[in-house]
């Protein structure tokens, strides 16, 4: 991969950078534009995330939270295996813990024998959680994995049960076939005792979720945009931020909200990094992220094609978002 790159980029041997490049002129050569949303969570992206997650308009972390707050002691009965049975809780994505840590303190209060798992590609998040997890529940067993979801799920012992978290409602952030293909993976990897769940944004008020995506304060842009900042940090792009805005749209049709980068004038961007340009017409959008929206039957439908099904549906009073427990 390294010959992707010209002689004068800095990290000719950096494979991620490599990788990021692979990823872009492929995305670019496309009709329409895409780049994947795998790539907002730069150090930036990630705390502009966490920004996010603190918007009055960003209701999904808030009713997740509010959910393990008001029916903590049902979900984690719901989760646990037989009483005194040692078990695994594998969170996938470690995120920075707030909500878990609400599921962890329910766990361990019922008396429940378990190690907690966070798995996650990023090695520095995974040190931030197990740094402020001794700090607050140092009774807590926990064994992080730095590795991508499956390959942590492949090696893990199978003599032991274990319950799988993928929570904040990331798989709306799949599409459908992805989304599928995805818990069947998931599914392969589960025996009869152990148990899964997700976190399911649902389908309301359209304009609801169109605000979540769409902010006042503008934040939910800036992360978009940071992609193309990293673009010229990473890959020596000479994106001009100025030409550029976020535009987004819910379509309760599909359930799907789309986000765009809007290219405002006609322009060409140079990738000089590694000596190639695209062309972008005025108005030319760059797809860059799904975020879809469910119903309770789509969920259901979407568990049976991986042999899986719903034992318990927890949702808030509002029926803004669920999370959901799924077992073989
Ligand atoms: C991480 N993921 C679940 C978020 C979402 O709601 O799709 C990412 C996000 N994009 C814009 N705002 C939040």
């Amino acid at each position: 991969p390294t010959s992707l790159l010209a002689d004068t980029f800095p990290s000719p041997d950096d494979q991620a950078t490599a990788q990021l490049l692979a990823h872009v002129r492929e995305g670019l050569s496309r009709q329409p534009k895409t780049l994947s949303s795998m790539y907002f969570y730069d150090d930036e992206g990630s705390r502009l995330f966490q920004q996010i997650m603190q918007l009055p308009e960003y209701y999904p972390t808030r009713t997740e939270f509010g959910i393990f707050t008001e029916q903590g002691a049902a979900i984690g009965a719901a989760l646990a295996p037989a009483a005194g049975t040692p078990f695994r809780l594998v969170e996938l994505g470690a995120g920075d813990g707030t909500k878990t840590m609400l599921l962890l303190r329910e766990l361990l209060s019922q008396g429940a024998d378990f190690t907690y798992v966070p798995v996650d590609i990023s090695g520095g998040a995974l040190a931030g959680l197990a740094e402020s997890l001794r700090r607050e529940l140092p009774e807590l067993r926990v064994e992080p994995i730095e590795a991508d979801y499956f390959a942590a799920l492949a090696g893990l012992r199978d003599d032991e049960p274990k319950v799988v978290l993928f929570l904040g409602s990331n798989i709306g952030n799949f599409l459908p076939q992805d989304r599928q293909e995805f818990l069947q993976q998931l599914a392969s990897h589960l025996t009869s005792a152990d148990r899964l769940l997700i976190g399911f944004d649902l389908q309301k008020d359209p304009r609801i979720i169109r605000a979540a995506y769409d902010d006042s304060q503008g934040v939910t842009a800036a992360f978009n945009l940071n992609l193309l900042r990293r673009l010229n940090r990473e890959l020596g792009a000479d994106f001009d931020l100025t030409a550029w805005e976020h535009y987004t749209d819910y379509d309760p049709l599909s359930g799907a909200v789309r986000s765009y980068l809007v290219s405002r004038r006609a322009q060409t961007v140079q990738f000089a990094g590694a000596g190639f340009s695209c062309g972008f017409a005025a108005w030319e959008v760059i797809h860059t992220e799904n975020s879809y929206k469910f119903t309770r039957p789509q969920i259901e439908a979407l568990a049976r094609p991986a042999g899986l099904r719903v034992q318990h549906f927890f949702t808030d009073a509002r029926q803004y978002f669920a999370d959901v427990v799924l077992m073989p």
